[in-house]
C-alpha cells in the first residue's frame, strides 16, 4: 500500500508524494481479498467507495491535498495519473475525465511497504554474506497463518531508484509481484545496482502458488525470478535463485563507472576551498581499494555548462581507460554560462594493474592537453594529476 511522505509544510499540500514504507498490508478487507480467488480490485477514482465516478470523487481528491482530508484506501486508487503521487494534478485530471471527456482514469496497482538495502554492488558490505553478483534470488517465509515475508536479494534497479514501488497482483494460483521505481523529476543516477528489498504479502491462504517477480531490468531473453509454494499447512520458506550476466548482475569482471557527487558550480575566481585546486588547473585525484577493487577518481575543475545534468560514460580498451564526460539540460534549460565542478567517480570491478586513464572533455580547446596520465594501481594506488588551463572556464 502507498503510503504518505514529506512533513507538513508550506507545499505540502502539492507535495504529498506517495511513497512506500508506510503501515499496514491490506489493511481494508474490501480491498484485499484472500488468496485463492482473483483479488477484489479497489476502482481507480473511486475515492468514495460507491461504485461510481463523480464530482465526489474530485472534492475528496481535493480536500486531501488541500483540506487535510481523509487519506484515500488505498492511496493509489486517488492516483489517476498514475504517477506515483496524489497531488492537484488527479484533481484536474479527474475534472477532465468526468466534464470534458478526458482520459479515463488510470491508476497504478496497489503496492506493499517495502524496505532496502543498497546500492550493493558499491558498498564495501558486497559479496561477504549474500548471493554472488550474478545471482537474483528470492526467498520466502510463509508463516502458515496467511502472511508471507518475501526478500528479494540482488535486485536490480537504478543507483538512485527514487521511490521503489512493490505492487501484487493476484490470480488463482498466482502471485504477481510488480518491482518498479519511481523517480520525482530527477532520471536517476547513470547507473544501475543491486538491492536487497524486504517485503511482506498478507491474507494469503493455504494453498499451491508460484511466486514471479517481475524486474524492471531483467533482460526480456532472461528467466524471470519465480518461486513455488505448495500447499503449505503450517510455516513454509524455500528460496530459488536465477543467475543473471546483464548489467548490474554479472560476474563482476568488468569494470562499472559510478558517478557518486558532484559538486558545483565552484565559485570562480582563485581557489576559494581549503581542500580545493587552483582554478587554472585541472585535476586528477586517485585511490586504489585493491581489497575491493575499487578505484576511486575525483576530477577536480572540470569544465560544465553552469546548469547541467552531469554525466558520463566509460570504456575500457586493453590497458586505455576512457572516461567521457557529457551533460544535459536540467530541468530549466542550460545557462548562458560555464564554470568548474568537482565529479567524483568511482569505477568498480577494477583488477589491480597499469593502466591509462583520459579524461576526454566537454570545453578543451585546440592545443590543450588532455587531461591523461598513467597509473600502476599495483605499486602506486593513489596520486594526483593536473593540466594547466589559461582560458574561459578556467583561470577566469
Ligand atoms: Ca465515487
Ligand atoms: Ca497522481
Amino acid at each position: 500500500m502507498l503510503g504518505l511522505t514529506g512533513p507538513p509544510g508550506k507545499r505540502a499540500a502539492d507535495t504529498r508524494a506517495l511513497v512506500l514504507l508506510l503501515t499496514g498490508i491490506c489493511a481494508v478487507a474490501l480491498t484485499c481479498g484472500p488468496l485463492g480467488a482473483t483479488a477484489a480490485a479497489f476502482e481507480c477514482g473511486d475515492l468514495t467507495q460507491d461504485g461510481a465516478i463523480t464530482a465526489a470523487d474530485i472534492i475528496s481528491i481535493v480536500n486531501y491535498v488541500f483540506k487535510g482530508g481523509p487519506t484515500p484506501e488505498p492511496p493509489e486508487c486517488a492516483d489517476v495519473n498514475h504517477d506515483y503521487a496524489v497531488t492537484s494534478a488527479d484533481a484536474i485530471s479527474l475534472i477532465g475525465f468526468i466534464f470534458r471527456g478526458g482520459a479515463a482514469p488510470s491508476c497504478p496497482p496497489e503496492g506493499v511497504p517495502v524496505t532496502h538495502d543498497g546500492c550493493k554492488l558499491f558498498t564495501v558490505e558486497t559479496g561477504a554474506a549474500g548471493p554472488a553478483a550474478d545471482q537474483d534470488c528470492m526467498f520466502w517465509l510463509y508463516d502458515g497463518l496467511g502472511t508471507l515475508q518475501i526478500q528479494h536479494l540482488n535486485a536490480g534497479f537504478n543507483c538512485c531508484p527514487g521511490e521503489i514501488h512493490v505492487a501484487v497482483e493476484r490470480e488463482v494460483g498466482l502471485i504477481r509481484i510488480i518491482e518498479s521505481e519511481h523517480f520525482d523529476g530527477s532520471g536517476g543516477c547513470d547507473c544501475l545496482c543491486l538491492f536487497d528489498l524486504q517485503y511482506e504479502i498478507g491474507d494469503v491462504a493455504p494453498g499451491d502458488y508460484t511466486i514471479t517477480v517481475e524486474e524492471p531490468y531483467r533482460n526480456p531473453g532472461d528467466d524471470p525470478l519465480q518461486s513455488e509454494v505448495t500447499r503449505p499447512a503450517g510455516p513454509a520458506a524455500d528460496s530459488h535463485c536465477v543467475a543473471r550476466s546483464t548489467y548490474p548482475w554479472g560476474t563482476g569482471t568488468s569494470p562499472m563507472l559510478r558517478i557518486v557527487t558532484t559538486f558545483g558550480c565552484k565559485p570562480l575566481g582563485a581557489a576559494v576551498l581549503a581542500d580545493s585546486v587552483p582554478s587554472n588547473q585541472d585535476c586528477a585525484v586517485y585511490r586504489y581499494d585493491a581489497g575491493n577493487s575499487v578505484l576511486y577518481l575525483e576530477h577536480l575543475n572540470a569544465g560544465f555548462n553552469c546548469c547541467p545534468v552531469i554525466g558520463a560514460d566509460m570504456s575500457v580498451t586493453g590497458d586505455l581507460i576512457t572516461i567521457t564526460e557529457r551533460e544535459s539540460p536540467d530541468s530549466l534549460g542550460f545557462c548562458f554560462c560555464l564554470c568548474l565542478f568537482d565529479v567524483h567517480y568511482e569505477i568498480w570491478e577494477l583488477p589491480p594493474g597499469a593502466y591509462t586513464i583520459r579524461f576526454v572533455e566537454l570545453y578543451l580547446e585546440p592545443g590543450d592537453e588532455p587531461l591523461e596520465f598513467p597509473v600502476d594501481l599495483a605499486t602506486t594506488p593513489e596520486g594526483t594529476v593536473c593540466e594547466l588551463r589559461s582560458h574561459y572556464p578556467w583561470d577566469y
